[in-house]
């Protein structure tokens, strides 16, 4: 391994020891949640892994270093610093080389993730193809078209076009799978009206398919996607208002690159009175724990 990772001990055995890990991204801590909730969820999200039976390995930038596993100090430091970096492929030459903080994308986090020898990734929504006339592409879809990960999500953020981040995924041969349901889900909402490719109603099922690319040799992620359970589910036609509203705000103030989504979900947020927020750590923590299970069945089939 390059000098330019470092894993955290309980990583590093558990690389040793073949043990189930899942891999979480940082930049849903430092920008797409609030302050206190993000690091209360960072926390609660490697619990839940912990408590099925895997390692949770947060992963981040510090001081240039690519962080497999972070202390609980740094964790905080992610959360509560306010200015961190938010990396996306493109940026990690840059952060590494002037040893700066940063806090990874999907895109990131998989890349990293792979090249540390992990398996399996939990996200909340991924990036995609955003709405408007600039085809503004997330860095997270070619990432997921070469990386190897089973990474669990739900579905696209719905800030985005999501028929045509859909199409995008099945262009790119990225295999679609709902979990326990036969449509992609919508971030917040559970249904989106896209096809999946396959339906799977349990991880072993999940962990066939997974090892099934793998044995093909067969680039690209396997995204498993688990709706958001639905206690905390807005319905589309009920998120519709503030989600125009938050998408003609950031139309008129010209909100752009980096900055969009961040400003999109905060705003709906505020908007929805939180709803938006439970939703998003509902999902993100049913999402640790799918991605626990199939990172365990995944051993158990080795
Ligand atoms: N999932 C969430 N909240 C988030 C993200 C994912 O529930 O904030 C982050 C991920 O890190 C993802 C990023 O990679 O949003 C996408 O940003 P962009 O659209 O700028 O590529
Ligand atoms: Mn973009």
């Amino acid at each position: 391994m390059p000098d330019n990772f470092k894993f955290s001990e309980e990583v590093e055995t558990a690389l040793n020891e073949n043990l189930a890990i899942v891999a979480l991204e940082s930049t849903v801590i430092a920008h797409g949640l609030p302050r206190p909730q993000n690091l209360e969820t960072a926390r609660r999200l490697e619990q839940i892994v912990r408590d099925s039976n895997a390692v949770p390995a947060t992963i981040a930038v510090l001081k240039g270093v690519l962080r497999v596993g972070l202390s609980s100090e740094q964790l905080e430091y992610i959360a509560q610093s306010g200015d961190i970096h938010k990396l996306s492929r493109r940026d990690l030459p840059v952060v590494v080389a002037n040893k700066w903080d940063g806090a990874t994308t999907v895109a990131t986090t998989a890349w990293i993730a792979e090249r540390a020898g992990l398996k399996v990734f939990a996200t909340g929504g991924i990036g995609g193809v955003h709405r408007g006339s600039l085809p503004d592409i997330s860095a997270d879809l070619p990432e997921l078209a070469r990386s190897n990960l089973v990474v669990v999500c739900s579905g696209a953020k719905v800030v985005l076009d999501l028929p045509a981040t859909r199409e995008w995924l099945e262009t790119h041969g990225i295999t679609v799978v709902g979990y326990g349901t036969n449509e992609m889900p919508a971030f917040y909402s559970r249904r989106s009206g896209l096809p999946v490719d396959v339906r799977a109603d349990s991880v072993e099922e999940v962990a066939k398919i997974a090892a099934a690319r793998r044995a093909l040799e067969l680039e690209g992620a396997t995204l498993v996607c688990v709706p958001v359970p639905e206690a905390a589910e807005i319905p589309a036609d009920e998120l519709r208002e503030v989600l125009d509203e938050a998408l003609a705000e950031g139309d008129k103030k010209m909100i752009a690159g980096r900055e969009l989504t961040p400003f999109l979900l905060s705003r709906m947020a505020e908007r929805s009175g939180g709803a938006t927020l439970r939703a998003n750590i509902a999902l993100l923590e049913n999402n640790a724990r799918v991605a626990a299970e199939v990172a365990v069945a995944l051993t158990r089939g080795r």
